[in-house]
């Protein structure tokens, strides 16, 4: 049992000094028996095993449901049930925060919490409750087959944020949900870096979907054949079983036939637009690949001629006038993948959507209107390739905001306690990221403004302008330099690389394509085709093409200001929960079992703050309890509590407790809870509880046997 094979300490407060290397020993020795969660409190440090544990069981599951934290062996399930204790006793919204960076594990964390909270709800089995856990946890197989991707950190990356919103009614059964997704990868659809693939929906259908439907979509099962697919890696992962589990959450989650048909017709639509080609012979656009100009016209349900005029021209206004411009070749590849990655980006945001439609309850009115909602955040880890454009500036920026968050909060919450209860506080010193999130975000001064800027100039503003003027008034930032302004680094190898100080170390970003991809422009022509589409699912996904075409529109926000909003509102909406945090480790690059790999390891610890997230809890006090709760654990060791305290309020049953055992210097009375410094003060209390228990058992068999 995983009791006996515990290592170390359960948690890092208990460790006889904090330095770094007494927690990367203790971490170390736990990770080396299997024991991958420690916590620091409240907060759980989860190590990715890269192996199937057998910890998540039923049984697992009932020896945790409704226990304290340090009543069992650390888990995750525990942080999930004291988030689910918080909503279910005092009615507040709680959420949990799971970090990390990519490949931590952040993603399994998120799906074992959804699957511990179902697991331990609904116990009167009401059908339709039933329903609704099914659904919240099928829909995660449909967001990974569409959001996910093999990456090189990371076999199954998510390219998306994810942030859902559990809602549970009076009983705290839960009753619904609603996924909010933030930024997806899209560039990913056209072209993959060497080693990684494109998203597993792609992979499903060609290798998981039998003959005959794959003659419908007019594919193959080749792989090879398709441009944006043989560009990165050909590996092959659990497409086909994976196709069926995707087709079967499809079912559950009560998508209707003709959606399903959508959805892979227009994923198939995708691989035949990536094969069509254009070259300029004679001075004339010419269209090589005809027969996938066909297909995709046909998933698309629009006709080849009207696809193709899209493909090849532009409309323009002017002055109430109307006029064609033809493509040239660039201009036409450029505008196909435009089209690709903007088909694929409205796709995965209607599948979310009607995913979010499933999740609605059904059920009575009465019902339905929830109490409470606990939030689970699993956005994209930080990551660090060999090249890093736009989206990992987008998706480690949403890393920054997120440890502002823990910082603020951590420190916040401690602070508040202390203060709430009237007890004194000594500051402990943190590395604040806050500068870096500035440094991305500020009005005016920040990379996102001067990017805007750049993009909203009118002429031919390049990549290169822009980071010229990033240069002009970031030169000083302490966390940001580039190559023209430190020519002499050798890690800045290109005339467009600029580097980010971030909290979890140094990305080197290069600024080609960050005007185009902030900018986001799609030409009206393709709206204006697939609002025309003759499958109403597709025609859907794109309102504004019905749009007159000589009304002048305002300019939509750049992507980099909507991700800033967006990462905003999560803020906002965080804030109003009580939070629980989960910080995931990797212990290793090689995605091995059993590599604990010290300077990787050590690094994370570091960035992520434990070592100060430690102190902050030490300087304090390791454990807090409301004193009805703590005379209720431990009132059997004391002759003047046991069985009972008449002699004045709990807080006097606690203080006399305490005093009779010779604590009184290690602990401070707050206005409701006890608060104990050392560590060794809990476990003496512990180890006498444990020594009383025997003897209380008989004596209630003795009892129990009188009664007989
Ligand atoms: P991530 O979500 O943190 O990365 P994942 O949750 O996808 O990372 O974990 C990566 C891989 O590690 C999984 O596919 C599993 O193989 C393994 N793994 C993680 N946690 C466990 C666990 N508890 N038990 C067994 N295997 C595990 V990213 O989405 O790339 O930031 O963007
Ligand atoms: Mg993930």
């Amino acid at each position: 049992m995983a009791m006996q094979r515990e290592a170390g300490v359960q948690d890092f407060v208990l460790l006889d000094q904090v330095t770094i290397e007494k927690f990367m020993d203790n971490l170390r020795k736990r990770y080396q028996v299997g024991s991958i969660y420690t916590y620091i409190g409240e907060v759980c440090v989860s190590m990715n095993p890269y192996r199937q544990m057998n910890i998540y069981g039923p049984e697992t599951i009932r020896k945790y449901k409704g226990r304290e934290l340090f009543e069992n062996v650390p888990h995750v399930f525990a942080v999930a049930d004291a988030a689910y204790r918080v909503l279910k006793q005092r009615h507040q919204d709680t959420c949990i925060l799971i970090s990390g960076e990519s490949g931590a594990g952040k993603t399994e964390a998120s799906k074992i919490i959804m699957k511990y909270i179902a697991a331990v709800t609904n116990a009167q089995g009401q059908n339709e409750i039933e329903r609704v856990k099914n659904v919240l946890i099928q829909s995660n197989a449909i967001l990974e087959t569409f959001g996910n991707a093999k990456t090189n950190r990371n076999d199954n990356s998510s390219r998306f944020g994810k942030y859902m919103d559990i809602e549970f009614d009076y009983k705290a059964d839960p009753v619904g949900g609603i996924i909010t997704n933030y930024l997806l990868e899209k560039s990913r659809v056209v072209q993959q870096q060497p080693g990684e693939r494109n998203f597993h929906s792609f992979y499903q259908l060609l290798r998981g979907a039998n003959d005959n439907e794959l003659r419908q979509y007019d594919l193959s099962k080749e792989t090879s054949k398709y441009h944006y697919l043989n560009q990165g890696s050909m590996d092959i992962l659990t497409e086909k079983s994976d196709y069926k589990g995707t087709c079967n959450a499809f079912k559950t989650l009560g998508f209707q036939a003709d959606e399903v048909q959508t959805i892979w017709r227009t994923i198939a639509s995708i691989l035949h637009l990536g094969n069509v080609e254009f070259q300029t012979i004679e001075e004339e656009l010419v269209i090589t690949n005809k027969s996938h100009l066909q297909s995709a016209a046909k998933m698309l349900q629009v006709t080849e001629a009207e696809l193709l005029t899209a493909l090849t021209e532009r409309t323009i206004a002017a002055g109430g006038n109307v006029m064609k411009k033809d493509h040239n070749a660039t201009q036409a590849e450029y505008g196909k993948d435009a089209l690709a990655k903007a088909i694929y980006d409205r796709l995965f945001t209607w599948i979310i959507s009607r995913i979010n439609r499933a999740i609605l309850f059904r059920g009575s009115k009465s019902q339905a209107r929830f109490n409470s909602v606990i939030g689970v955040l699993d956005i994209y880890g930080f990551e660090i390739f060999d090249s890093n454009s736009f989206e990992q500036f987008c998706i480690n920026y949403c890393n920054e905001k997120l440890q502002q968050l823990f910082i603020e909060l951590v420190l916040k919450q401690e602070q508040e306690e202390y203060q709430r209860e009237g007890i004194e506080w000594t500051n402990i010193e943190y590395f604040n990221n806050k500068i870096i999130c500035d440094l991305v975000e500020q009005p005016h001064k920040g990379i996102i403004a001067i990017m805007d800027e750049a993009c909203l100039t009118v002429g031919n503003v390049t990549d290169e302008t822009l980071l010229g003027a990033m240069d002009k008034s970031l030169s000083k930032h302490p966390h940001y330099t580039s190559r023209q302004l430190k020519p002499t680094d050798k890690e800045l190898k290109h005339r467009e690389d600029f580097r980010v100080t971030h909290y979890a170390g140094d990305v080197i970003y290069n600024i080609k394509g960050f005007i185009e991809k902030n900018k986001d422009t799609l030409y009206q022509d393709f709206k204006r085709l697939l609002r025309n589409s003759k499958d109403a699912n597709l025609s859907e996904m794109w309102p504004e093409g019905a749009q007159d075409i000589k009304k002048t529109t305002k300019r939509p926000l750049t992507a980099g200001t909507l991700f800033q909003r967006s990462m905003a509102d999560l803020v906002a909406t965080l804030l109003k929960k009580e939070p629980f945090y989960v910080r995931c480790i990797k212990p290793n690059d090689l995605k091995s079992s059993t590599v604990f790999d010290e300077e990787r390891v050590q690094h994370q610890v570091r960035y992520l703050g434990l070592l100060e997230n430690v102190r902050v809890r030490r300087a304090g006090f390791v454990h807090r309890q409301r004193y009805d709760k703590f005379l209720l654990r431990y009132k059997m060791i004391s002759q003047y509590t046991w069985p009972n305290f008449h002699a004045g309020s709990e807080r006097d049953g606690v203080r006399v407790l305490i005093e009779e055992k010779g604590f009184a210097q290690d602990v401070k009375y707050g206005h409701t809870k006890i608060f104990i410094r050392s560590p060794r003060t809990l476990f003496a209390l512990e180890q006498q509880r444990n020594e009383m228990i025997p003897h209380i058992v008989t004596l209630l068999q003795k009892q129990v046997r009188g009664w007989i």
